[in-house]
């Protein structure tokens, strides 16, 4: 009897240690990026946006089926790794969480997709913008941010129109999203009436573009543009300050983070990089970003990096799913969460479409001045 009602006492304990009671239903969310490697800081600012969302809901109370519900999350490092990247989604699979966000790299994300949907789990990515993610027909894949169809498309014409560019050469790392963004703003540049004038590649961690960016030098380009991660697009501007290289540079979402003025070591002349974010807002809904911006900032005591918003919507549109469906479990709110339209986020109004992608995904051209941001368009 003793026995019993100690298991019983420390069962208590354990369960106002984690803040739940014994009505509480659990549902655990999945959240993955890469928070070791060169590109943590773009991880952890995703994983930040998660944690806000799932502390806000438990600090409202959410009911779903008529239960209360603690929700937790389960944050796993793919450390930006193909292989790595379906480990984790095996083992979020095997925790039984109920839905996953993430991943943040589109080569993590397209693998990870096939575990998630035979294991019919639903999988929002705040980030990953190869179109390739939502193309393979899995019914689990959504995404809230535009793809690199949308992002190279956009700067290709701009390249071409706004900055006049007249030679210009494209790098890309070779990774699912900086080769397919780089291929998508080259076909742009032809479309619109300009020529390529030098390729290169290298890889998401390479340190050294001597060899490349005197290939590049030689061309006399006024537009340079790289397909990748900040993590390498700083160095690549400090290198090509070096050389004298003064073109503009363009880039993709994986550039136009809060960091890269800091990556680039000061070496970024006003107005030289031009980027877009896969999202944006204007208007009467700027408010909401902007405020979340600063509740953001005033609980991280850090800037967001880039994706942190559409994370903490990502969170927010499946659980609204969830308590729409009167169920958490993925083959009862999947159908709901497929149907989402007209969700007011911090990041806009998402609907999704046949694929699982935003409908009408808008983007924000930006530039820097001096360590900076500073909005240019927001384009649809
Ligand atoms: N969209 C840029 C970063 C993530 C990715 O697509 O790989």
């Amino acid at each position: 009897m003793q026995v019993k009602l100690n298991v019983i006492v420390a069962a208590a304990a354990v369960l106002f240690a984690a803040g739940a009671s014994a009505q509480d239903m659990i549902v655990k969310i999945g959240h993955v990026g890469p928070t070791s490697g060169g590109i943590a800081h773009l991880g952890k600012d995703n994983e930040n946006g998660a944690r806000m969302a799932i502390e806000e809901l438990n600090a409202k109370g959410t009911t779903i089926g008529g239960k209360k519900v603690k929700f937790e999350l389960l944050a796993e490092d793919d450390a930006a790794d193909p292989k790595q990247g379906t480990a984790v989604a095996q083992k979020l699979v095997d925790s039984k969480v109920n839905g996953v966000i993430g991943h943040l790299n589109s080569g993590t994300s397209i693998p990870a997709s096939k575990i998630y949907s035979d294991a019919g789990i639903p999988q929002i990515s705040p980030s990953a913008t190869n179109p390739k993610f939502t193309r393979n027909g899995y019914k689990t894949t959504f995404r809230v941010v535009a793809d690199d169809v949308h992002l190279g498309g956009t700067l290709g014409r701009y390249a071409v129109k706004e900055l006049k560019g007249k030679s210009i050469a494209v790098i890309d790392d070779r990774t699912a999203y900086g080769q397919g963004v780089a291929e998508e703003f080259e076909k742009a540049v032809k479309a619109a009436g300009g020529t390529i004038a030098e390729r290169q590649f290298t890889t998401d961690k390479a340190t050294d573009f001597t060899a490349i960016l005197t290939a590049v030098k030689s061309k006399k380009p006024d537009v340079v543009f790289f397909g990748g991660m900040d993590a390498v697009a700083g160095p690549m501007i400090r290198q090509m300050k070096q050389l004298g290289i003064t073109a503009k540079f363009v880039g993709g979402d994986g550039i136009c983070t809060g960091d890269l003025p800091k990556l680039s070591a000061g070496s970024m002349a006003d107005s030289q990089v031009i980027c877009a974010e896969a999202g944006g807002v204007e208007g009467a809904q700027k408010v909401g970003m902007d405020d979340f911006y600063k509740r953001f900032k005033a609980k991280y005591n850090a800037d967001v990096q880039i994706y942190a918003p559409y994370v903490y919507d990502a969170v927010n549109v499946m659980v609204a799913a969830m308590v729409k469906a009167g169920s958490a479990e993925p083959a009862k709110y999947l159908p709901v969460l497929a149907q989402t339209e007209g969700y007011k986020g911090v990041t806009g109004t998402i609907s999704f479409d046949a694929k699982g992608d935003v409908k009408n995904g808008a983007l924000t051209l930006f530039t820097y001045k001096g360590d900076k941001r500073e909005q240019i368009a927001v384009v649809r």
